[in-house]
């Protein structure tokens, strides 16, 4: 097995993490991207995206000879299929990139060659999409050439150990793919890896997404209740959770990242009969909103300055994709005149939208606002002197949408705290 040629499609979050780690496993791994940038830092051992430990293996799998980027792609044993779904304006997937990469590996096939789609993809995308377009190499998909789904289930922040230690799903579209794709997973897979065929793979990645996101709907309608009846959804969350059998989730400013805020979508993209994943992307899509109008309520003079701490998707990551705090941003700036400053010490400058609008420094950020919204909790916010902060403010007012700073220490030092989903 590890003298096979590895290929992989698409050297994003999951792609290049992946790429480095089958290395590190002894296989000879070519990762190819359309993004030159992707492949030329790639070759310099280098890497574009943040991620914990993704450097240093990068790095070292580069040296050793078993990691290369590429610019076209070539004949190879597997072929990981990594590259984005994203969804359109009318909530469908896009499976143009899937397409795309198809449609280049089907030259390059040769019987006993393996195809894996790891890209999130709606239930039957692999039989329905992959499979006809790879059959275009006159090769007998299922028989000459094994095609399965295997999708990702790792944690932004924790990939490198959740892509070996997790278990795994592997639905190919016959036994015989199954089997061929297994072999090859189970060379850096020290998680159980359970098979089966390859729509039902689909839709479980699918609903883990869905299940998490129904909860949050939960937890979020329960910071709305929670403020109109005067009451604590913390603390409701805190006291309910001690059931043994019930664990509801965190309120927030609503659901961000290319995932959770997404994949219920492919579930119900020709099913209207999904009501309730429905109504829950509706609950969580409404919450950038909620936040808006209660930025309205506390600042008295709707042109003030409003400094945003944090802007990417969840804490300590770089990823700014679905960000519920950018369309915070995106609705503060459409719909009032309030002057928005915003200081986030992980996104990237060049990629990100309103950089004219992000401070390096936060006491610039800061500086004669009247409100600092606490959008992400990351962790440098944990260990911010608030009481110099607050004497560079108009008024000291703090909105924190994730109750993570420490409200009596706040008030301590002057500031008047607001914490979603917290009544008065
Ligand atoms: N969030 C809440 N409340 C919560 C938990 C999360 O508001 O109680 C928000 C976060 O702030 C963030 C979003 O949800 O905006 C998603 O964050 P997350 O940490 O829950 O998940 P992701 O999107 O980083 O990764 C998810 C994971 N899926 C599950 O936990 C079921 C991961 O295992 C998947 O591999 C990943 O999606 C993916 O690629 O699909």
């Amino acid at each position: 097995m590890k003298d096979r040629k590895i290929t992989i499609i698409g050297l994003g979050y999951i792609g290049l993490p992946t790429a480095a780690v089958m290395a590190r496993a002894g296989m000879d791994v070519l990762g190819y991207d359309l993004n030159p940038r992707v492949i030329s830092a790639l070759n310099k051992g280098e890497i574009i995206i943040e991620e914990p430990g993704l450097s240093d293996l990068v790095n070292e799998m580069v040296k050793a000879g078993r990691l290369k980027g590429v610019t076209s792609l070539q004949e190879s044993d597997v072929f990981i299929i990594a590259v984005p779904t994203p969804i359109t304006e009318d909530k469908k997937a896009d499976m143009t990139y899937v397409e795309s990469a198809a449609e280049e590996i089907a030259p390059h096939l040769k019987a006993g060659d393996v195809v894996v789609l790891e890209s999130t993809s709606p239930p039957g995308a692999t039989e329905d999409i992959v499979v006809p377009i790879l059959a275009r190499s006159g090769l007998k998909i299922g028989e000459e050439v094994f095609v399965a789904h295997s999708p990702e289930r790792v944690l932004p922040g924790k990939i490198i150990q959740e892509l070996v230690q997790n278990d795994r799903i592997i639905g190919g579209i016959n036994p015989e793919s199954t089997g061929a794709v297994k072999e090859i997973y189970k060379t850096f897979v020290k998680g159980e890896i359970y098979t089966t065929d390859s729509k039902t793979a689909e839709m479980c990645k699918l609903m883990e997404n869905t299940f998490r996101d129904v909860n949050i709907a939960l937890a979020n309608e329960l910071a709305v209740l929670s403020e109109n009846m005067g009451i604590d959804a913390w603390e409701v969350i805190r006291y309910a959770n001690k059931h043994p059998r019930v664990n509801l989730h965190q309120p927030g400013p609503g659901v961000g990242g290319h995932c959770i805020a997404v994949d219920p979508w492919f579930v119900i993209e020709n099913h209207p009969e999904g009501r309730l994943i429905r109504q829950a992307r509706d609950i969580n899509d409404g919450m950038p909103d909620k936040v808006l109008q209660k930025i309205q309520e506390l600042v008295k003079d709707q042109e003030t300055k409003v400094a945003i701490l944090g802007v990417t998707y969840k804490p300590d990551v770089d990823d700014t994709r679905e960000s519920p705090i950018l369309k915070l941003v995106d609705g503060l700036l459409q719909k009032t005149k309030l002057q928005v400053a915003i200081h986030d010490p992980h996104v990237d400058r060049e990629v990100f939208p309103y950089s004219g609008r992000l401070y390096d420094d936060i006491e610039d950020a800061v500086k004669d606002a009247d409100l600092i919204v606490l959008g992400v909790n990351h962790f440098e916010y944990s260990t911010l002197d608030f009481g110099e902060l607050g004497n560079l403010m108009k008024s000291k007012k703090l909105y924190d949408t994730r109750n993570y700073l420490n409200k009596e220490e706040l008030e301590k030092v002057g500031f008047h705290v607001t914490v979603l989903g917290r009544g008065n």
